[in-house]
């Protein structure tokens, strides 16, 4: 579709998918309104919530690149080359690196950062973003749009073309959409949720443990993370069981809390002396995948990042998927002749990748939090790291695949399988790589993994 002015879109949220979209779609001339629930983080007093960080990886940084904002992120992203996993008895922590050298990292950013440095794209480009104005209601019929702004309770109706959900997973459209769309909607809970902690700078206002990696505590069912910030604090992470022992219910209160940390986080605990504050006023909150059959209602409405597809944290991939829907958004409408068959290929382009990292972000919980430390686990990943170097583009660990690639998440899920199928036969009875018969190990490479198919720009 060629875009004019009488062609607007309407988009809902200017978290990092709107703003990202907005960004994209205005530059081709689409006349672009975004609007926000909550007010312009960019006005002063907005800040002074605690400092939350995200792993950025190769899809996200490909989007940014492609926006343009490749430059003002990374000026402000603190490399994590691997993982440092800090063992149970206190031990000294180890390096798990995560790709074959510095060039497969990843990155943690500022979100507050990042969602303003897209805000400003967004309106640099000449998109229109509307702060205060949270989706109420939809009239699908008259294609009219009702917006409350919660602090004054007033109402304003827009009317609109075509609606854009990028409205995060307690998506305001998608509600809307609900009688009107069999949406087939499904929250799958974990049944584990989350409390930050914070691990503020050293006296001298350095970093108080190794900046450059994303540190874990894994613990069997349950583990901590800690992501480096730019201030030289770390946003620490405890992901734990709602129910069962230990759980968050059996930690009612703070001397719970802090036996627990002493006994299973010992080397963590000096380094969070506002333990007892942060324990106390940050919340717990509930983890799930939401699953849906459906993201769109004709050529009226569609949904994309975590409205469509809100998945478990254990990836990382949650914004970096949500930044891949909007440019596969942006070129299906940019080739479509309407609405109703861009919003479909869509959906049948992105539906698949999105239940395939769904499935990997589950999956990845276990692997931290239990088998990180695992003997038969090691020397699986040693093979793996040794069949990567031998065959440059066609063994390519899944982890790679989906962190330092922007090959489609159902392909690495895919060949993660076959992968996985080779490694556990190789090294079965192995205690070392040592051990293993690599010659063996080569044919099967050659004989069950067809070629990584390149990933078109
Ligand atoms: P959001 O960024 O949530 O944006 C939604 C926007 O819509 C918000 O601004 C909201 O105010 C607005 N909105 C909501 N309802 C309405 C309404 N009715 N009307 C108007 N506006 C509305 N992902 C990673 O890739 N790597 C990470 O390391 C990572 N870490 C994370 C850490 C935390 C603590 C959390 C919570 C998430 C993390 N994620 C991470 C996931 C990532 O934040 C999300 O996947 C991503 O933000 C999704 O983008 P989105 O634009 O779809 O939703
Ligand atoms: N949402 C991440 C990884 C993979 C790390 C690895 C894992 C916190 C909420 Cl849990 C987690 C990863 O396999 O070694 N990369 O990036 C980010 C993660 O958690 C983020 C910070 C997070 N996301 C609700 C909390």
């Amino acid at each position: 579709m060629n875009p004019s002015a009488d062609r607007k879109l309407t988009l809902i949220g200017a978290g990092l998918a709107g703003a990202l979209l907005a960004t994209l779609l205005a530059r081709r001339g689409w006349s672009v309104d975004v609007y926000e629930k909550r007010p312009d983080p960019r006005n002063k007093g907005y800040e002074g919530g605690r400092s939350i960080n995200l792993a950025l990886a190769e899809r996200g940084l490909d989007a940014l690149r492609r926006a343009g904002l490749q430059d003002v992120v990374m000026a402000q992203a603190v490399m994590m080359r691997g993982r440092l996993v800090h063992p149970q008895d206190g031990g000294p922590p180890t390096l798990q690196p995560y790709g074959l050298d510095d060039s497969e990292v990843i990155w943690s950013v500022h979100r507050g950062r990042l969602n303003i440095a897209l805000l400003d794209a967004a309106e640099a480009a000449g998109a229109r973003i509307h702060f205060n104005q949270r989706l109420d209601s939809v009239d699908f019929e008259r294609r009219v749009a009702l917006f409350v702004n919660d602090h004054d309770r007033t109402a304003r109706p827009q009317p609109f073309e075509a609606l854009i959900g990028s409205d995060g997973a307690g998506s305001g459209l998608r509600e809307a959409m609900r009688p009107h769309v069999a949406l087939e909607e499904r929250f799958q809970p974990l049944g584990h949720g989350y409390k930050e902690l914070e691990i503020p700078p050293a006296a001298d206002g350095g970093f108080r443990t190794d900046p450059n990696a994303l540190h874990i505590w894994p613990r069997g069912g349950y583990m901590c993370i800690a992501l480096p910030n730019t201030e030289h604090t770390f946003t620490v992470t405890l992901f734990l069981p709602m129910q069962g022992e230990p759980s968050f219910r059996t930690l009612p209160d703070l001397t719970a809390a802090r036996e627990f940390f002493q006994r299973d986080f010992t080397d963590a605990m000096p380094l969070m002396p506002d333990f007892d504050a942060d324990w106390t006023n940050n919340p717990v909150s509930g983890l799930g995948t939401l699953h849906l059959q459906r993201w769109r209602m004709d050529g009226r409405a569609v949904l994309l990042g975590d409205a469509a597809h809100a998945m478990v944290p254990f990836h990382g991939q949650g914004m970096n998927c949500a930044f891949e829907d909007c440019l596969a958004l942006d070129r299906h409408i940019a080739s479509a002749p309407d609405f109703e068959t861009a919003f479909a290929g869509f959906e049948a382009e992105r539906r698949p990748n999105a239940e395939a990292i769904q499935a990997m972000a589950l999956e990845n919980y276990v692997e931290m939090r239990d088998s990180v430390d695992d003997p038969d686990y090691l020397v699986q990943r040693a093979l793996e790291q040794a069949l990567a170097r031998r065959h440059p583009g066609h063994f390519v660990p899944r982890y790679s695949m989906v962190s330092f690639t922007c090959v489609p998440y159902a392909t690495a899920f895919e060949r993660g399988k076959l992968q996985r199928a080779i490694l556990v036969e190789a090294t079965r009875g192995c205690a070392t790589l040592q051990d293993v018969d690599l010659a063996n190990a080569d044919a099967l490479v050659r004989e069950r993994l067809p070629p990584l198919p390149a990933v078109p720009a």
